[in-house]
Order: C-alpha cells, then sequence, then structure tokens
C-alpha cells in the first residue's frame, strides 16, 4: 500500500473525525480489491450480480427513487462574494454553508466503512491532470470511480508531495432529499456531497471536480474545461480531424462521439474514434490551435435509446466490467431498457425492483438510467484517447433541441461571434436533472447546471481565450432536433450526422462553401450529401431556413436573459446581439 502524503493524511484524518466511521479503507486500484467490494455488494443487496457468462465483471445498481438525476436546486458554489458566482448559480456564503453541512456530516458514517479513493482526472503526468481523493461510503460510488477515473496508489504516487489535489467529501448519509446539498468551495478546491448516491452528485470527479471546481481552475490557468464530447473524424485520405460538441444533458453527446459512418460514407474509406463523451479540457497549444483531453476514463451514458442501431458502439462497451443503474433487470440476470429493441421482457423487474409488466404503460427503466463503462471497452475509442497531449481541435459544435427555430446547422463568423452563438444556446429540459421534461431553457455552452463561476465572467474568459489561439477552430451550432408540424423529426440524426460534422469540418480548412445568413453562414442545399438517405432536397431546405420572426422572438428572449447578468456581460456580446437584431430588422 503506497502512503499517502501529509497533507492528504491530515485532511482524511479531520473527515474521519467529523464522520466516524468504523473502519477506513484506501482504495488502492487493484482488481482484487474491487471484486472484494463487488462481494461486499452483493452481500449487503447494493449491488445485484448480473449473468457473467453473457455480461462478465457487470453488475447492477438500484438508486434510491427519491435519487435519480442531478439535483440543479440543491446544487451550490460557496465563494466568498455571491456576485462571483453570479445569477445562474446557486449561492452561499462558504462559512454558512460548512456551518449548516456539519451536523449532517457529524457521525454519518458510523458502523459503515469509509473509502478513501486518490483519483486523477486525465491521463497520470499528463500536462492536463489533475489529482483529487474523494472520500465516500459508498461501495457503489467507488466502483463507479474506479471506471470513469485512473484510481488508486498509481495517483497518490504522482502526487508526490503535492498539497494541490482537488478535496471531495461524499456521504449517502440517510439519502434524505430535505437534507441533499451538492457543495463547492472553489478558492479551496473542495466539494462536499451529501445523501444523494447518484451520477453528477456523488461521482465527484465528473461534474464537481471536472466541470465546476476546473472552470474556475481553468479562468486561472489560461484553458477552459467543457462540457463537450471529442470525435476524431478520418477522410477517405487517412486524415483524421477533431471535433468538439457541447449539447446539453441527454441531448447526444455520447450518440455523436461513438458515431458509425453512413454506409456510403464508411465504403469510401470514412471511419470516426471516439475520444470523449462529455468533458473536454481544452489547452492552447504551442502551434496556436487548441487541444483538448477528455478527462475520463469511462462512460456514464444514458440507458434508453440506446440500442444496436441508434449506437452499436455505446452498447459493445456495456458487455464486460460494467455497471448498470435503474433499468430494468431479467429473469436471466441481464438488463433491458426502452429502445434497446423492441421486445420488452416479461418476467422482469422495473428500476424500483417491482415486477413489470411491460403493457402497464409504465417505463421500465427510469429515463436517466444510466450505463457506466470503461473507455477500454469502445470498439472505436480513438489511438489517441491515451495521448497526454490531447488532440488538435478543428472545429467546436453547440446544439441543443429546438423544435423550430434554430437551423439544422450554421457557422459563426468568427470566434467572438462564436462565443455568441454557445451563449445563447437554448434546449428543450430532459430527464438528466430533477424538474419538467420540454420546458425550453437557455443553456449556454450546455454549461448552464456546471459553469463554476458567474456565467458573464465565463463568456469574458472564452473571448480572452482568442489571444491565446491565433489558430481557433470555426465554432458552429447544430440542431438535430427540428420536427415538422406533427412533431416528427424532420433530420434522422445518429450516424447521418457526419453529414453536417463533414461540412462543418470542410469549412475548417476552407474545403466548402457558404451562403451568409443573418445569424452567421448556411451551408447550401447542395453543400450536405443526402446520398443514400431518403431525406429529401426540399426537407433540407426546410431545415436550414432561417425564420425571421422567430428570430426576432428569440432575440427578446437573450436580451432579458443577458440582462441578469449586469455590469459582467461582456460588451463584445452586447453588442453581437445588437447586430444580430439590426440584421433581423
Ligand atoms: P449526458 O450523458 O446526460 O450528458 O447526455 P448526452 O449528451 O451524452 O446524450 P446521449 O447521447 O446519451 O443522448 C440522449 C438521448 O438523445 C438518447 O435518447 C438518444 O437516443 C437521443 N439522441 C441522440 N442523438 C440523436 C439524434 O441525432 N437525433 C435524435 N432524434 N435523437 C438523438
Ligand atoms: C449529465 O447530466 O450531463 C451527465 C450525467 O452526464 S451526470 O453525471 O449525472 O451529470
Ligand atoms: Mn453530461
Amino acid at each position: 500500500m503506497m502512503k499517502a502524503n501529509r497533507y492528504v493524511n491530515e485532511w482524511v484524518d479531520e473527515q474521519i473525525a467529523l464522520c466516524k466511521p468504523e473502519r477506513v479503507l484506501w482504495i488502492d486500484g487493484s482488481a482484487a480489491q474491487q471484486e472484494a467490494l463487488r462481494q461486499e455488494g452483493f452481500a449487503t443487496g447494493e449491488l445485484i450480480e448480473l449473468n457473467q457468462e453473457l455480461l462478465p465483471g457487470c453488475v447492477y445498481h438500484r438508486s434510491d427513487p427519491s435519487d435519480v438525476a442531478r439535483v440543479e436546486a440543491r446544487t451550490f458554489i460557496c465563494c466568498e462574494n455571491q456576485a462571483d458566482a453570479g445569477p445562474t448559480n446557486n449561492w452561499m456564503a462558504p462559512d454558512e454553508m460548512k456551518a449548516l453541512l456539519r451536523p449532517i456530516y457529524d457521525g454519518c458514517m458510523a458502523g459503515r466503512t469509509m473509502y478513501v479513493l486518490p483519483y486523477s482526472m486525465a491521463q497520470l503526468g499528463s500536462p492536463f491532470a489533475k489529482y483529487g481523493i474523494e472520500i465516500t461510503d459508498s461501495i457503489y460510488v467507488v466502483l463507479s470511480m474506479c471506471i470513469m477515473t485512473r484510481a488508486g496508489d498509481s495517483v497518490l504516487e504522482a502526487m508526490g508531495d503535492d498539497a494541490g489535489f482537488i478535496k471531495g467529501l461524499h456521504s449517502k448519509a440517510q439519502l434524505d432529499p430535505e437534507q441533499r446539498y451538492i457543495t463547492h468551495f472553489p478558492q479551496e478546491n473542495l466539494i462536499m456531497s451529501v445523501n444523494s448516491g447518484y451520477g453528477g452528485n456523488a461521482l465527484l470527479g465528473k461534474k464537481c471536480f471536472a466541470l465546476r471546481i476546473a472552470s474556475n481552475l481553468g479562468r486561472q490557468e489560461g484553458w477552459m474545461a467543457e462540457h463537450m464530447l471529442i470525435l476524431g473524424v478520418e477522410n477517405p485520405q487517412g486524415e483524421v480531424r477533431y471535433v468538439c460538441g457541447a449539447f446539453p444533458s441527454a441531448c447526444g453527446k455520447t450518440n455523436l462521439a461513438m458515431l458509425i459512418p453512413p454506409q456510403v460514407y464508411r465504403e469510401r474509406g470514412w471511419k470516426c474514434w471516439c475520444v470523449g463523451d462529455d468533458i473536454a479540457w481544452l489547452r492552447p497549444g504551442p502551434d496556436g490551435r487548441l487541444w483538448a483531453v477528455n478527462p475520463e476514463n469511462g462512460f456514464f451514458g444514458v440507458a434508453p435509446g440506446t440500442s444496436e442501431k441508434t449506437n452499436p458502439n455505446a452498447l459493445a462497451s456495456t458487455k464486460k466490467n460494467s455497471i448498470f443503474t435503474n433499468v430494468v433487470l431479467k429473469p436471466d440476470g441481464t438488463v433491458w431498457w426502452e429502445g434497446l429493441d423492441k421486445n420488452p421482457p416479461t418476467d422482469a423487474l422495473d428500476w424500483k425492483g417491482e415486477p413489470w409488466d411491460p403493457a402497464s404503460g409504465k417505463p421500465g427503466a427510469h429515463p436517466n438510467s444510466r450505463f457506466t463503462a470503461p473507455a477500454v471497452n469502445c470498439p472505436c475509442i480513438s489511438p489517441e484517447f491515451e495521448n497526454p497531449q490531447g488532440v488538435p481541435i478543428s472545429a467546436i459544435v453547440f446544439g441543443g433541441r429546438r423544435a423550430k427555430t434554430a437551423p439544422l446547422v450554421y457557422q459563426s463568423r468568427d470566434w467572438a461571434h462564436g462565443v455568441f452563438v454557445g451563449s445563447i444556446m437554448a434546449s428543450e429540459k430532459t430527464a438528466a436533472a430533477e424538474g419538467k421534461v420540454g420546458e425550453t431553457r437557455r443553456d449556454p455552452m450546455a454549461m448552464l447546471p456546471f459553469c463554476g463561476y458567474n456565467m458573464g465572467d465565463y463568456w469574458q474568459h472564452w473571448l480572452d481565450m482568442a489571444e491565446q489561439i491565433p489558430n481557433p477552430p470555426v465554432i458552429a451550432n447544430v440542431n438535430w432536433f427540428r420536427t415538422d408540424d406533427e412533431g416528427h423529426f424532420l433530420w434522422p440524426g445518429f450516424g447521418d450526422n457526419l453529414r453536417v460534422i463533414e461540412w462543418v469540418l470542410k469549412r475548417a480548412f476552407g474545403e466548402a462553401e457558404a451562403v451568409e445568413s443573418e445569424i452567421g453562414w448556411l451551408p447550401r442545399p447542395e453543400d450536405i450529401n443526402l446520398e443514400g438517405t431518403d431525406v429529401s432536397r426540399e426537407t433540407l431546405e426546410g431545415l436550414l431556413t432561417v425564420d425571421r420572426d422567430l428570430w426576432r422572438t428569440e432575440c427578446e428572449g437573450i436580451r432579458a436573459y443577458y440582462e441578469q447578468f449586469g455590469e459582467r456581460l461582456p460588451q463584445e456580446l452586447a453588442a453581437e446581439l445588437d447586430s444580430l437584431e439590426a440584421k433581423l430588422g
């Protein structure tokens, strides 16, 4: 067992004194220890073993029915000044929050084991890498973090005598929704999460560290932490170009990241490579381009809708050493969810563990049920996935679910206009967070729930980055979710999204045409390859229209949204909005 440095030990000792566990176990990252934890989880019922012939190394977990998604209303940024958290974050003063949390944590691990988990976000030793310690009382969290990050002794070794690790204290406590808090102290690199055991609330390396804390670090240190997938697109000449994509939760990042080219593309030699499906850390490189790594080591993907047809690479990733949460459990020890196939099982248990009748009309899997799968399992994982320097980014696409307003794709005129395009993103709400599904909300850069400081300052940071990247990626907006008057999607989506990405990447290299519109550059219909689809030219023309009336209304919404940022709204963005309104007349 590797010895932790004294800063780590001191902090862990303080948490032991607070949480009063019966015992403490340091996670070393070994397969033997993980197996022992699995066995313990089976014994306590925290985990259920799945069919080891069909799903070797896989386990099943149900979270508490009150604990199935991120809780944005109970997520806080605790910095000294409320203005620094900004109007879009919940805020409490650090001392006040700590005083509130102390009695909740006091003795919360009595009779339980405290697990101390050293982990790295990004490849160990990479210039991007940052280290963390997560303390937790959940075996499910430990095993999930062992998939999602690089964890164990090797991290303590890489940390050496450094005091600069990110501290994360997590306890399931009583899973009491009334006492649930997901809190961040950016000035202390500290995360405290209590009374939840699920997803982004509890796997502290993911949204809490790699986005909310890391966005603060990035601002201080001159880089960016973003809610983005990273996709490598190899053209028939064998050249691989990389694109990042920021879409809100449950809006298609995992699907685009693991895309399989349409048949006509495959026949010509196109290939796609997944570098990351949820988070990108981006730094300016010595060549003036922006370089990205995926700081994670696995996928925490939405299960419903994942199928052999929509995302075979994601499905293949889950076939071994994976965890399934809140899906349907079949009597043969395998799993099912809505959209997997057209044969809902009979005699199965639903996500709550109750006998499930597919004819009941109730979903068997929770809409935010997920798989946790190692990145190495993914058939299309990029050969550059482990590259400590990351990959050079040629394009950034923003996108959301917009039934009407946003066209299939448009390109920004330059970096500042691209920042504007990201800042005005909006999307219809999904099941990935608590609250009403379907309502449109503004979600700038898909970072609304994840930006760890004032969103106005964050936009300024984006604008300022331009100075460090003389050779910036092009920025575009995409929308796979435009519908006809009956609510049917007009664009086939999934693999066919490559047709749009191809145009965006060609624009980045000056290889494709575009026409100017009020909102930015649009492809001409002939610039999007429709070969092998049943999308008509007329449908595509419809997908590329910009409805001036809708956009005028949109501008009113943007103006109202911008207003809440007051002085923190960058001048350049205010000017972009004025200019858009002027163009629309
Ligand atoms: P998080 O993990 O929550 O950040 O989500 P994500 O952005 O990775 O979303 P994901 O790829 O898991 O997709 C969520 C849902 O969107 C699934 O139900 C998909 O089937 C659906 N979806 C993804 N891509 C497309 C698309 O191109 N068209 C349509 N119509 N649906 C899509
Ligand atoms: C998201 O909601 O964007 C996710 C899932 O990726 S969670 O880890 O719960 O944040
Ligand atoms: Mn996400």
